[in-house]
Parts: structure tokens; sequence; C-alpha cells
């Protein structure tokens, strides 16, 4: 299956400028460190590691109608991400950012908005009511799975700052550490820091998700620890991970893919699989755990709560969604 794997064609693979040794004699380097007692990390228990402890947790079972299969189980999504910060090598994600420092993190939440506010990450742990619901999640690169993510609507982070009325957009940004994500360093044909962006309904629906956990725990490194979006109805590049910054905004922003290759990735990204990707077909969906093939669902099966949100898209909204779009990313609902 070809990848949004994107890169420069006149440069090597990452594999070839060796990532890998240089991330080897990094990790070799710290374990001498700790072994010499300079650095602790490789003595703390794991949960210390893990960086936070999850508070209780309550089960939220609207969406669970939606689901139509069993749960991934961890060891399999776990061990299949998409996180060009550290790797393009899905199944080496996992073991590259297991070192990934997550405390302290923040996040900085600004923009048009009359309370800009720094929330340090146990702080969003406190204020939030968490929730556990088990999700589709579907990528463009037509791989599904199904996971029981905890975490908060962004909704009631975005209320906390209090949006201004001219608030239209909401772009989120990722860190920029290349030199613990070294992919961030090896493949510098990619405007780092990741950034993704929704309008403001979108960010508002309830489906939103600031996601803090995974199956009861405290969220993975490989999953975007120690916070990230999840927008279930669009395909799993809009879920940005390991995100330090939020903005509201008058003015639709640019994303990351969309900047990377416009006629590829438009800015709303909702699953159709009528509309198909320009290098293949989006009709079906093929499970990571099983690969069994089903079709792919218009909004990934969430249009209940979705749909009204672009049926109402006025003509001229659309048509400056398109001009905004320049030559691509062909979608139903820009
Ligand atoms: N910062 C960042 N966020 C990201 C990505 C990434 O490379 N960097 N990949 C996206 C893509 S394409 C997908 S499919 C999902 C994968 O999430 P998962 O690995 O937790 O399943 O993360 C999304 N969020
Ligand atoms: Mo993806």
């Amino acid at each position: 299956m070809p990848l949004i794997d994107v890169r420069h064609p006149n440069l090597p693979r990452a594999s070839e400028i060796t990532p890998k040794g240089v991330y080897l004699s990094r990790r070799e380097l710290v374990a001498g460190l700790a072994s010499a007692g300079l650095v602790g990390c490789a003595a703390r228990p794991a949960q210390a590691r893990r960086g936070y402890e999850l508070p209780a947790v309550s089960r939220d079972p609207r969406y669970d109608g939606v689901v139509d299969r069993g749960v991934t189980p961890s060891s399999v999504s776990g061990r299949y991400n998409n996180y060009y910060e550290f790797t393009t090598a899905k199944d080496e994600v996992w073991e590259q950012s297991r070192q990934f420092e997550v405390r302290p993190w923040s996040v900085r939440v600004e923009g048009m908005c009359h309370k800009p506010t720094t929330f340090a990450m146990e702080e969003l742990l406190k204020r939030f009511e968490l929730q556990e619901r088990v999700m589709r999640f579907r990528c463009v690169e037509a791989w599904s799975m199904v996971v029981p993510w905890v975490g908060f609507p962004l909704a009631q982070l975005l209320a906390a700052v209090e949006p201004l009325g001219s608030a239209r957009f909401v772009r989120f940004e990722s860190f920029y550490e290349p030199l613990q994500a070294t992919g961030q360093l090896t493949q510098p044909w990619y405007p780092w820091p990741y950034f993704e962006a929704l309008r403001l309904d979108e960010a508002m629906n309830d489906l939103t998700m600031m996601v803090v956990g995974a199956y009861g725990e405290i969220l993975p490194r490989q999953h975007g620890a120690p916070l990230r979006l999840l927008t279930p109805w669009k395909y799993g590049f809009k879920s940005a991970k390991g995100i330090v910054r939020i903005e509201l905004l008058e003015e639709r922003p640019d994303t990351f893919w969309h900047k990377m290759v416009p006629e590829e990735y438009g800015f709303f990204g909702n699953v159709d699989p009528r509309v198909p990707h320009p290098r293949w077909s989006q009709a079906m969906e093929r499970d990571i755990e099983t690969g069994d093939e089903r079709p792919s669902l218009v909004y990934n099966g969430y249009g209940e709560w979705v749909a009204d949100m672009y049926a109402g898209t006025p003509r001229r909204e659309r048509r400056k969604n398109r001009r905004q779009n320049r030559r691509g990313g062909r979608e139903s609902t820009d």
C-alpha cells in the first residue's frame, strides 16, 4: 500500500541516512550515563517513565453502536503507527519513541480568545473529566482499527480560554524536538513541527477529543503521548499527536499534509469512500489485526453526529475553501 510517505525525490530514504544508527548510539549513550548515575531515567519504574498517572475514567457508550468489530489488541495498534517525527517505519515507531520525554509537558492555548492559558499536563488530567470511548479509526492509507481512547472533549478546553466571536478555526501544533525525535532531523524536507487544523464548529463537536490515554492506561508514546487529538470521522492524519500549542484563528490556516502534497490532502480530510485518493481507492478498508477488508463508511460511520456541519456549508464558503485548497484536496465536503 503506498503511503503518505512523500519524501523529496532527490534525497535518500531516512533509513539510508542511518537514523537507526544515530538512534542506537544515542540510546547507548543514555544507558551509559544512567549506569554512571548521571541521568536517572533508566532506573525509574515503568509508570514513572510513562510520565503520568491516569485518574479515574468513566465509560462513554454513546458511540459504541458505530463499532463493527472487537477492539484491536494494543499489541497490534501499538506496533503499527504513523509518527513521522520518529520514523516512517510503522513497526519501529514504538521502539524509536520509547525514550521520548513527555514530562514536563504543557499545552499553550492562545490566539483569538479572552483568556490565553498554558496548561500543564498534570492540570489537564485533574481539571477535565476523563471518558473512555471505543472508536473506529481510519487512516487515509486505507487501514483501520478500533481503539478504546481516553480523553475529554476539546470543546471543554476551548471553553476554558473563552474564544472570541471572531474565532473561526483552531490550529494544532506538535512538538519540535529533533534531538529526541530523529525523524525531524533526518527528514528535513517535512515542514516540522507537524500542524493540523479544524473549523471551529468541528473543534467544538462532541466527537472531537483531546486524548490522554488508551486501553485504560496513560497514552503510550507511539500513540502521541502525552496529548493528541482525535477526530474519528476524519482520516487519521487530522488527529495530531504530541500537541504543544492550540491556536484560535480568524483565517483558515494551512495543514502539514496539504502543504506537502496539496493535490492529495485537503483541509477537511473527512472519510469518504466515494472520493478516491489520487493514487488509490478509498472504497474499502483493511483491518490491521485480521487483514479483513470491509467497505469504508462515509464519515467513518459517525455521520449522525457530524453530517449537519457540512450540509449547511453555504456555496460561497465551499467555493472559498476550494480556492484556498489551490489545485487540490479532492473532497466532497470542500
Ligand atoms: N505529530 C504527528 N501526528 C500524527 C502523525 C504524525 O506523523 N505526526 N501521523 C498521523 C497519521 S497519518 C495517523 S494515521 C495517525 C496514527 O495514529 P496511531 O499511530 O496512534 O494509530 O496519527 C496522525 N497524527
Ligand atoms: Mo494516516
